[in-house]
């Protein structure tokens, strides 16, 4: 959420209009595979990015930008709950308070490569009357003809906490609840459902997610802006909660989803290349589950795999490179017997807080790793 530095783009890139890229964009071709992946578009035509890549794939939607996807398929239908970019006023800083998003809006696809739908507004933040601003990546679930949408906002305090809302349609409108989900905090919830029916909540994001405000327990509203500034202990670590049976509030205290090297060893805060930063995201596959999540700043998805749902996870390697644009944030999901990654850039606008959707086919080697996906092609 942050572009405070590293790969932070050239103020003129950075003002190149929406406009202009989207008649860009609009140029590609899609493979016939309907995962949106370019194909051999004649070079003139081929949209590139500003360090003249190709793209492998293009983005869903271009009407309005909606980021961090979260896909599910209910009836049917794929069903996206993403974060609703906007152009605020706020500026730029390393805690991300460029990233006002207001509301929710829920896309629906009948397959990969179908024409989406944007659905109207989901749920406001007007409507909620414990959180503030800056409604992040959200995720969704459903149980029981009730469809949960789970979201982080932060409160008048300006702390993020994690609130539930509820509908009997996928898409929404939302009821929102009174009260953010009982101890929760941070940002950027996703909630997996187990084979027995057990729902898990994994969360959590350092810097502007404020984890590392958490690390006694309390909010530290004095703690620091980024991590625990110990490289050579322990990281912070993703949190998961099993939620109650429904499915509003946790059915237990958080812990941590430990993420261990090859050798059983946390990995380190200084670790940056592994280490969790945002955007945990939980799939089962054989039997495996799958702990993926965003390095922040250094911008990769890398994934971790373990028996249990709680861990410990040992790192196995990368999911997605770095992708145009300081954020990454991504969902894997099964449609049709073949697995997605639905993930964003910034390839419509330039711009790190206006951010459009992609998928692409992911695959699982039969070994069990995740093949690494490079969203841009030299
Ligand atoms: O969209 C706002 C924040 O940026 C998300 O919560 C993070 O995961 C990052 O994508």
């Amino acid at each position: 959420m942050l572009n405070g530095f590293t790969r932070m783009k050239s103020a003129a890139a950075g003002l190149m209009s929406a406009a202009a890229a989207l008649a860009l964009a609009g140029c590609a071709t899609t493979a016939s595979d309907g995962t949106g992946s370019t194909t051999g578009t004649s070079a003139a035509a081929e949209p590139r990015s500003p360090d003249g890549m190709r793209y492998l794939s293009q983005p869903i939607l271009r009407d309005i930008y909606i980021a961090d996807p979260s896909a599910h398929v209910f009836n049917n239908r794929i069903y996206i709950y993403g974060s609703h970019d906007i152009d605020g006023t706020t500026p730029e800083d390393d805690l991300g308070s460029h990233f006002e998003m207001r509301d929710y809006q829920v896309i629906s696809m009948d397959r990969i490569g179908g024409t989406p739908t944007v659905h109207p507004v989901a749920l406001d933040v007007s409507q909620v009357p414990w959180a503030s601003k800056q409604m992040w990546a959200p995720d969704a679930a459903y149980r029981n003809g009730t469809y949960y949408l789970y979201f982080p906002a932060k409160d008048p305090q300006g702390i993020f906490r994690i609130g539930v809302a509820t509908s009997t349609r996928p898409e929404g409108p939302f009821t929102q609840r009174p009260q953010p989900i009982q101890n929760s905090y941070s940002i950027d919830p996703s909630v997996f459902i187990d084979d027995d029916g057990a729902a898990y909540m994994y969360f959590g994001g350092i810097w502007g997610g404020q984890l590392q405000r958490w690390a006694n327990g309390r909010f530290d509203p004095n703690g620091s802006n980024t991590d625990l500034g110990r490289d050579d202990q322990p990281a912070l670590m993703p949190r998961v909660a099993r939620l109650r049976d429904d499915m509003l509030e946790f059915a237990e205290a958080p812990r941590e989803a430990m993420i261990v090297d090859e050798n059983g060893r946390p990995l380190l805060g200084g670790d940056h290349d592994r280490r969790f930063f945002e955007a945990a995201w939980m799939h089962k596959h054989n039997g495996t589950y799958y702990l993926s999540y965003s390095t922040g700043d250094t911008h990769f998805i890398n994934y971790a795999t373990a028996r249990t749902p709680y861990g410990p996870f040992t790192f196995r390697g990368r999911v997605l490179n770095p992708v145009q644009g300081w954020t990454s944030h991504h969902s894997i999901t099964q449609v049709n017997g073949r697995w997605y990654l639905f993930y964003h850039d910034t390839q419509l606008s330039n711009r790190t807080h206006l951010r459009n959707m992609k998928v692409t086919e992911l695959v699982h080697e039969a070994d069990g790793t995740i093949r690494t996906i490079d969203p841009l092609i030299r």
